[in-house]
């Protein structure tokens, strides 16, 4: 018997420990522990010692290959965790791939907006259906059956008496009907109109506004937007009211604001006049007032009516309202 059990196994294990490879660990299992292994040769020589020591000796022989095949595994290991931090599968010192964060649309963002300064001014918020009757869109807003007005919206009709909702009032009138005054509320939401440029979406968003009271003044409705408009933009920003008309207010006002890209000084926003168009408003008409049973001699109300995305527009400096609606993310993700 040339090389002791124990020579072997101080050898195998000198020689495990220096590996620092797989292959390497595989020729080392093999030498040792192979079918021609020095362990396997040391088992079969034990036939030639004098009985009395063979069971000793092949206890021994038998614990020294379970050492060493336990001693390869943790190598192995040894091993792999090297590689690893060498630039293997998993560096676990890179940083952290970001997660994208997602941002608010813009109309959704300036309609936010809208809501926070009219709930502080103490005004509820009112949600309700696109699809809406004749009565409600049209009717009980004082628009007579045939009215011109009615075209004038290019409205898109569901069926003779159903349309989907050309602005939010609808709502108002459904407020008022189960509510007696006072009433103080907006209407933000989706609307519809059969019209389409770089100036119009088919379909768009607007906030409505109604305060029904005793004793509510025209000088109520001009404080309110007012201070509507300086908490959307700025407090130097002026105002002016225009006469106009809505079938639905009498007297009937259109509102300017002080060019809010150039400061009133001309620029091709405001088509070198300094103002921009962008509320419409009144006194609520007494027969709206009527349709849903107020007392006319108690009551009186202002309402008004802002496009969101004409807002947006105006507010970011965006000049093709259809921005809004392609989805673009290099486009919505500036805001
Ligand atoms: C516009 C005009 C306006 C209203 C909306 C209203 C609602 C009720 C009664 C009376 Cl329930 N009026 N809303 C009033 C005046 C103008 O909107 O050009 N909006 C973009």
């Amino acid at each position: 018997m040339e090389k002791s059990i124990e020579q072997i196994h101080d050898d195998a294990l000198r020689e495990i420990e220096a590996a620092t490879d797989d292959e390497t660990l595989k020729q080392i299992a093999v030498r040792f522990l192979g079918r021609k292994g020095a362990v396997t040769g040391y088992l079969r020589s034990i036939s030639q010692l004098p009985p009395d020591q063979r069971p000793a000796a092949g206890k021994r022989a038998n614990e020294v290959k379970k050492l060493l095949e336990a001693a390869i595994e943790a190598a192995r290991g040894r091993i792999a965790q090297a590689a690893a931090r060498a630039g293997g599968d998993i560096d676990v010192s890179l940083p952290g791939r970001p997660a994208r964060a997602g941002s608010l649309h813009p109309v959704t963002r300036v309609n936010n907006e809208i809501c926070t300064i009219f709930s502080r001014l103490g005004f509820d918020i009112a949600e309700g259906p696109e699809i809406e009757s004749d009565y409600y869109n049209f009717e009980a807003l004082n628009f007579p059956p045939h009215h011109p007005a009615r075209d004038m919206q290019d409205t898109f009709f569901v069926s003779e008496a159903v349309v989907l909702r050309t602005h939010t009032s609808p709502l108002q009138v459904r407020v008022m009907e189960r509510t007696q005054p006072p009433v103080k509320v907006i209407a933000p939401g989706k609307v519809y109109r059969c019209d389409s440029d770089l100036t119009h979406s088919p379909v768009f968003h607007q906030v409505e506004g109604l305060l029904v009271d005793s004793n509510v003044s025209f000088g109520d409705l001009k404080g309110t937007l007012t201070t509507f408009i300086h908490q959307l933009f700025d407090k130097q920003i002026k105002l002016r009211f225009r006469p106009s008309f809505f079938p639905f207010t009498e007297p009937s006002a259109e509102v300017d604001i002080m060019c809010v890209i150039c400061r009133g000084r001309g620029c091709r926003v405001c088509s070198h006049t300094g103002w921009l168009e962008i509320l419409g408003s009144g006194m609520v008409h007494p027969a709206v007032l009527e349709n849903v049973s107020y007392d006319t001699s108690r009551y009186s109300g202002f309402a008004f009516g802002v496009g969101v995305e004409r807002l947006a527009m105006l507010k970011y400096g965006i000049d093709d309202i259809r921005r809004f609606f392609e989805n673009d993310m290099r486009f919505l993700s500036q805001f």
